[in-house]
This record gives structure tokens, sequence and C-alpha cells, in this order.
């Protein structure tokens, strides 16, 4: 039974990463932090049934400030393969606290995979590396498109970006970076666009909200669905040699028509519940990131699956279901 580590796995792609693994038979562990209220929602599902954790899942407490915490992690667990997912994610949040970015999204990776080297284990490593680190470079981008952050989160991930090919090139670890474009699902953070929008279509329509604040309507991003983007991850580390991948649909769409479609899926007019207000835009944004992953496709078989459409109506039905279950008493946190 293999054995896998992975750093992040109460957030959107930890999660589905988790669910992957153990469908595949690896034996799991993965980090939370400590919390004041339940931080394991998006793991629910995995105990809900049984009332308890599966038997190949162990969650530790650790975190990617904490260099001891993890370099006990990797010498009792003895992974085979590590994914290292754990960041501070939210690009304008980055702008507010830049330096625990800088550590948490970039010098933690430094953290894990001196952990590996001191280890001697073989274990091999992927690195949650983002279209971000595109920045201000014109699309579309591929593996060989220069840097140029526009935010202290996508500098953070230029450094850990570099850290994996480093520590690759001179240790011979099997560290991949996974240059993945923004990818979305009903366990998206609240506080990222899609999600701010598809909980807004399904509060407005449950009459719990009148409208909805946005910054920056023009920003085009490459929206894919998360699950396929895991599978991604699990393919680079099965692959015989590490090497460096753009994971993305190919397909762009501005913030304008995200918004347009959520609002047309439940039958509304956008324009008449949307507004926007500069405290939401960025000192500095990215204003387009569409991706190549013509590579992944060749030498991983990897391809996308669900369209535009389909993934923002998805989101909004979930978002629905959601609401209404809350509202019944129906969705009740549970510990795991
Ligand atoms: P997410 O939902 O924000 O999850 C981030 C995870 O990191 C959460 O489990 C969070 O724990 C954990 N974390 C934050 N600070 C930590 C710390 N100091 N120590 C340990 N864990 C910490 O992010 P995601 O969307 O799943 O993305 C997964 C990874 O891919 C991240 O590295 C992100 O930067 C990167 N990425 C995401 C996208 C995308 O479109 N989703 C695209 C490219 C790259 P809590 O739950 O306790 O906060
Ligand atoms: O913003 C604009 C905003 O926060 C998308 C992270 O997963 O993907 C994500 O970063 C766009 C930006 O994602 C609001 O200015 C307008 O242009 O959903 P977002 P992001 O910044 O692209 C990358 C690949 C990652 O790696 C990151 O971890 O939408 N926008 N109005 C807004 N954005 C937010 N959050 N809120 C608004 O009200």
């Amino acid at each position: 039974m293999k054995k896998a580590l992975v750093t992040g796995t109460t957030g959107q792609d930890g999660s589905y990463l988790i669910e992957l693994l153990l469908a595949k038979g690896y034996e799991v562990h993965g980090t939370k932090r400590r919390s004041s209220s339940f931080n394991t929602s998006r793991l629910e599902n995995l105990s809900r049934e049984r009332g308890s954790k599966p038997d190949n899942l162990f969650l530790h407490y650790a975190d990617l400030a904490d260099a001891g915490s993890l370099t006990n992690l990797v010498r009792d667990v003895q992974p085979d393969e590590i994914y290292n997912l754990g960041a501070q994610s939210h690009v304008a949040v980055s702008f507010e606290v830049p330096e625990y970015t800088a550590d948490v999204t970039g010098v933690a990776t430094i953290r894990l995979l001196e952990a590996i080297r001191a280890s001697g284990l073989g274990t091999r490593f992927y690195q949650a590396s983002s279209s971000e680190m595109f920045g201000s470079t014109p699309p579309p981008q591929n593996e060989e498109t220069p840097f140029h952050p526009r935010s202290p989160y996508g500098a953070a991930k230029v450094y850990s970006y570099w850290a994996a090919v480093n520590y690759r090139e001179a240790y011979g670890i099997h560290a991949s970076n996974g240059i993945l474009f923004n990818h979305e699902s009903h366990r998206r953070g609240e506080t990222f666009v899609t999600r701010k929008i598809t909980r807004a279509v399904a509060r407005i329509v449950e009459g719990l909200q009148t409208e909805l604040v946005l910054g920056n309507l023009d920003a085009v991003r490459d929206w894919g669905y998360a699950p396929e983007y895991v599978e991604a991850m699990w393919l680079m580390l099965q692959h015989e040699t590490a090497d460096d991948y753009v994971i993305a649909t190919g397909e762009a769409h501005s913030v304008r028509e995200f918004v347009e479609a959520a609002f047309a899926r439940v039958n509304l007019d956008w324009e008449k519940y949307v507004r926007t207000d500069a405290r939401y835009e960025r000192p500095s944004e990215v204003d387009a990131l569409i991706g190549d992953a013509s590579k992944a496709a060749r030498v991983l078989g990897w391809k996308p699956k669900t369209t535009f459409t389909e993934l923002v109506n998805l989101m909004v039905d979930e978002d629905l279901q959601s609401v209404r279950d809350e509202r019944s008493g129906k969705l009740v946190r549970i510990d795991i």
C-alpha cells in the first residue's frame, strides 16, 4: 500500500485529492491546522455516513510555518509521495499579509524538500505552482512562458517553483511542479470570485441577499473543474521522470461573463443585482491568464472535460442546494 502525505488537506484541492488517493488504495496522511472552529467541513462527506473517518486516512496537526512539525511528519510517516497543497492561497489577502505569505506559500516548500533530503527516502514531491506566476506576461501561457508575478502570492509561488526545480537538479529528488490555472467547484473558498458569485446567486434566489459587490469585472481567467485537476497532480507523480506541467482548459472568460452565466442559470438579469466597489480591486492586477496544457495532454494523457457553462451551472446548483440545506438545519458540522 502506497503512503501519501498531503498538506492543505482541508482546502478545496486537498479534499478532492484525498478522495482520489483513498479510492486508489493509498494510506493517506493529511495535515490540518488548529482552529477555534471546525475547519474540516470539506472532508466531512468521507465520514458522514459511517460516523468516523476512513481507516486509511490519518489527520495530523502541523503548520507550514513550523519546520519541526513537517520534519517529524516526514520522518514518522515515511511517505512515498508528498503533495504540497497548503498555502496562504488568496491573492488579494497576500497584499495584506505579504511576509506571512512568503513564509507559508514560499519558504515552507524548502522545509518539506529539506525533510525529504534528510530522510534519504526517495519520496516523490508535488508542488502546487500557479498560473499567478505568469502575472503580466500575456497569454497564452505554457511551460516556457517567463514569470512576472503581480502579487506577494505570485512571488512566493515563483520561489517555491524554483525550489522544486533546484532540488530536482541538485539532489535528484523526483519533484514536479503543476502550474495550475484557476480551478473551481462547490468546495471553492467562499471569497474567491467564482464561489462568491454562485453563493450570492443562490442567496438572492432564496431571498437572503439583495446585491453582490465585486471588484474588477474585466479580468480574464481560464476556469476549470477542480476534481479533474487533482487527477493531473497524481499523474505527475506516477511519471518516471519529474517535470513541470501547465494544467488548464485553454478557454477564457471574463469575470463579467461568469456573473452573466451564473445569474442566467436562475433566469435573473445580473445587472439588477451587481455593483462594483474599488475595495475589491488589487494594488496590481493580473489581466488575463489562458493556459496551453498541450504538454500535459501529450506526456500525461491529461485533458479537461467540464466546460465553462457546465462548471457555472454545477456551482450554482450546488450552492442553491447548500443554502436550502442550511436553512432547513440539515447541515450540521461534525468532527473528523
Ligand atoms: P485553499 O482551498 O485555500 O486551501 C489551502 C489549504 O492550505 C487549506 O487546507 C489551509 O488550511 C492550508 N493552509 C493555509 N495556511 C497554512 C499553514 N500555515 N500551514 C498549513 N496549512 C495551511 O486552496 P486550494 O484552492 O485548495 O489550492 C491548493 C493549492 O493550490 C494552494 O497551494 C494554492 O495556492 C494552489 N493553487 C490553487 C489554484 C486554484 O485555482 N484553486 C490554482 C493554482 C494553484 P485551512 O483550511 O486551515 O485554512
Ligand atoms: O480572482 C477578480 C480578481 O480571487 C479572480 C487562487 O486560487 O487562482 C486564484 O487566484 C479574478 C481576479 O482568484 C472580485 O481581481 C473581481 O482578477 O477568484 P480570485 P485569483 O486571484 O485568480 C490562482 C490561479 C491561484 O493560484 C490562487 O491561489 O476576479 N475579482 N471581483 C474578484 N476576486 C475576488 N476574490 N473577489 C471579488 O470580489
